[in-house]
């Protein structure tokens, strides 16, 4: 055993030494068994945290729809408040003893208070942990590459380039990018010596760098910007993710968990729970596969043999995302059937005079036609529904609740398309689920678990971005094209989005929870091996400790967990489902559409009620009829059946379906040579690792 290794063994001694110590302490903390104080203690509560929520929400949405240096310095404050109330309300919720407090609901609003937070901290590293994060939100926010193939002092040229995009709105001219190769080795010390100031150095993830990666077809371009990316995020954050993991793991333990992953999993209730994620990854992975088989062909069909290997991983720069999550932008290059249309109803929107505020008034038919709840007079007084042109605002789209009961409000700056549309339905669909469970206690004012507001959502513009919906509600009418064919291009569409998305969804918590558990070592390396043993992708070049590539996803760095989005996506297919199942639908699930069913609507309304006052095992058994209590992705493998019949036809003469690392993958980011025995027990563990992927 290494040194290392012997070191790593005494710190986790002597970290379950004063873990144990510190629970020891929370338990005889928890030591008020009087119920009726608890109650009254958590009806003040629900009324103080309900105004806290408020001023603090008010604050950030002033923020976000104006940004200013004023109302960002009043935003921090209201955070700073809300952060000493937080720790306030922690220690004396923790004071009681949850056990002995016999009602239900009051006990499990209790647990609510103690188990997601950090304010087991002492006061300084409380503060600590949240001064890292915003500074890593910061640095993220603030990465900017140089446009590719030019010297970065020559300004005029790179306004001129064909690869740098003509204005914030323009689309992405990809034709441009074809026919014309201008690149030029980058002079000396590219882009380090790029001056700070710099104003042409102002690539930012969204929406430049995105756009590239999304529509740019030269190898060398899509590299370039992948790895600038990465430059100018991770190493820069690295070694405050360090000490962040290592207050996020002392907070948990103070709480009585094992470390900050397990602190994470609590929400979810399931004490199974890794377990049946596994199981639910196993499920979709042949679906994955097949997919993954057939574009790789497709790709190598666009790129060669000498950048995608046949049985291979595929690079992750050609993938049409910087994190080769969402593959959409790619259809272009795997489309099924290209003679057939893809669905677009944006020019027939813009032929019908569609508006945001129309986008949204239909948005919202969706749900009375359900026999749901409208939106409050106060939505549409508040919301901003457009980008306004007089001030700078983030255009992310977002839902708000102002835990009042009364204000509700999205921002989202509206352009009229098919994606806006199916986007304010999405939207409104968070509204909706606000507006349901209204009447809850503040802290039930929520998903079952993390995963369901999203999964409602989603379920929703399911019934949405759907050729029959679409015909009902006057914006598409085939009349040319093979049903079938316009089917497997809208299935492809949508596969390029949902089941490409679900092993890298899967893998973030995977690696995250793997840091929490094991340590910061090889974080990197860690990071790749998953993403091969998950994803099938490689990085494009070689990567190093000094790389920090999971810094380039922002939730990683601001600490928002991840796994909410696998299950969600799970969970989505399957509520769907029941949905169409009870407004009576019986064809392909792909073509189901919930528009005016009062009885999906009352399924629905059944499911969001209740918000987080019911686990979501309950709300499983209430959706599924009684049939389960679990999430299956069996409605999803279902949705998707007749694409995978047609990738298995398209893939019968491939040798493999999937993919096989060898010695040169793995060499992209096994641990450096020289670092003695660390490094050899990590590359025989990459050996080992692959070994099994490949006999398994
Ligand atoms: O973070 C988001 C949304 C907010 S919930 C913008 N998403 C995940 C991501 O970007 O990685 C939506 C898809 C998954
Ligand atoms: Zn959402």
């Amino acid at each position: 055993m290494g040194t290392s290794k012997v070191s790593f063994v005494i710190v986790q001694l002597f970290a379950f030494f004063t873990w144990h110590a510190i629970a020891q302490e929370y338990v005889r903390m928890a030591s008020n068994t009087n119920a009726a104080e608890a109650m009254q203690f958590l009806r003040e509560y629900d009324r103080e945290a309900s105004g806290m929520c408020y001023r603090v929400t008010m604050s950030q949405w002033r923020f976000v729809t104006n940004i200013t240096e004023y109302n960002r310095r009043r935003m921090l404050e209201e955070l700073a408040l809300n952060s000493k109330f937080e720790r306030l309300s922690w220690r004396k919720a923790a004071a009681y003893d949850a056990t002995r407090v016999s009602d239900v609901q009051s006990r499990r609003q209790l647990v609510k208070i103690v188990q997601g937070s950090r304010a087991a901290l002492p006061e300084d590293k409380f503060n600590e942990i949240q001064q890292i994060i915003t500074e890593m939100k910061e640095i993220y926010n603030a990465a900017k590459i140089c446009p590719y193939g030019q010297k970065p002092y020559d300004s005029h040229l790179q306004r001129d380039s064909p690869f740098y995009p003509q204005s914030r709105q323009e689309p992405y001219d990809q034709t441009r990018s074809h026919t014309q190769d201008i690149y030029q080795p980058f002079g000396p010390g590219f882009p380090h010596e790029t001056p700070e100031n710099s104003n042409y150095c102002d690539m930012q993830l969204d929406p430049e760098i995105s756009r590239i990666l999304a529509h740019s077809r030269i190898e060398s371009e899509l590299v370039y910007v992948w790895k600038s990316f990465r430059e100018q995020t991770g190493p820069k954050m690295k070694n405050r993710f360090m000490r962040y993991v290592q207050l996020a793991n002392q907070a948990a333990v103070s709480t009585g968990y094992s470390d900050a992953g397990d602190q994470m999993r609590a929400s979810y209730e399931d004490p199974s729970f890794r377990a049946s994620l596994e199981e639910i990854y196993n499920q979709v992975a042949p679906l994955y596969k097949q997919l993954f088989t057939y574009v790789r062909r497709k790709l190598i069909q666009r790129y060669g043999e000498r950048v995608v290997r046949p049985d291979g991983p595929i690079p992750a720069h050609l993938l049409g995302n910087m994190w080769a999550q969402n593959w959409k932008s790619i259809m272009d290059l795997v489309m099924p059937f290209p003679q057939a249309p893809n669905i677009d109803v944006t020019s027939e929107m813009l032929r019908q005079g569609f508006t945001p505020l129309r986008m949204f008034q239909m948005a919202e038919e969706f749900y009375t036609s359900m026999g749901m709840k409208p939106a409050p007079p106060e939505f549409w007084r508040g919301s901003m529904l457009a980008r306004p042109a007089e001030r700078s605002v983030q255009c992310t789209a977002s839902a708000w609740d102002f835990c009042n009961r009364i204000d509700y409000r999205i921002k989202q700056c509206t352009e009229v398309t098919m994606q806006d549309l199916v986007s304010t339905h999405h939207e409104m669909a968070h509204i909706q689920y606000y507006l349901q469970y209204a009447e809850q206690p503040q802290l039930f004012r929520d998903g079952a678990n993390p995963a369901f507001h999203e999964a409602v959502a989603n379920a929703v513009t399911l019934s949405v971005y759907n050729i029959q919906h679409l015909q009902r509600v006057g914006l598409y009418n085939n009349r040319t094209h093979d049903p079938y064919q316009v089917s497997m291009n809208f299935l492809m569409t949508m596969a390029l989005e949902k089941v490409a998305y679900l092993p890298f969804a899967f893998m973030v918590d995977q690696w995250r929870w793997s840091v929490f558990e094991d340590g910061v070592q090889n974080m990197n390396s860690r990071w790749w091996q998953m993403k091969l043993r998950f994803q099938g992708v490689i990085p494009p070049m070689q990567r190093t400790e000094a790389d920090f590539d999971p810094g380039s996803k922002y939730h990683v760095i601001s600490d928002q967990e991840y796994i909410k989005y696998f299950l969600g996506t799970v969970l989505e297919f399957q509520l769907y489902e029941q949905l169409c199942q009870a407004a009576g639908q019986a064809g392909h699930l792909h073509e189901c559409d919930v528009y005016r069913s009062r009885d999906a609507g009352r399924l629905l309304s059944e499911i969001m009620q209740p918000g987080a006052s019911k686990t979501a095992s309950e709300i499983i058994r209430t959706m599924t009829r009684g049939r389960t209590n679990r999430i299956s992705p069996e409605s999803l493998v279902r949705y998707f059946r007749p694409l995978e019949l047609w990738l298995r036809v398209q893939n019968r003469d491939e040798p493999l379906i999937g993919w096989s690392s060898n010695y040169q993958d793995i060499g992209l980011f096994a641990p450096q040579r020289g670092h003695g025995i660390k490094a050899t027990y990590s590359m025989v563990l990459l050996v080992l690792s692959m070994m099994q992927f490949l006999f398994l």
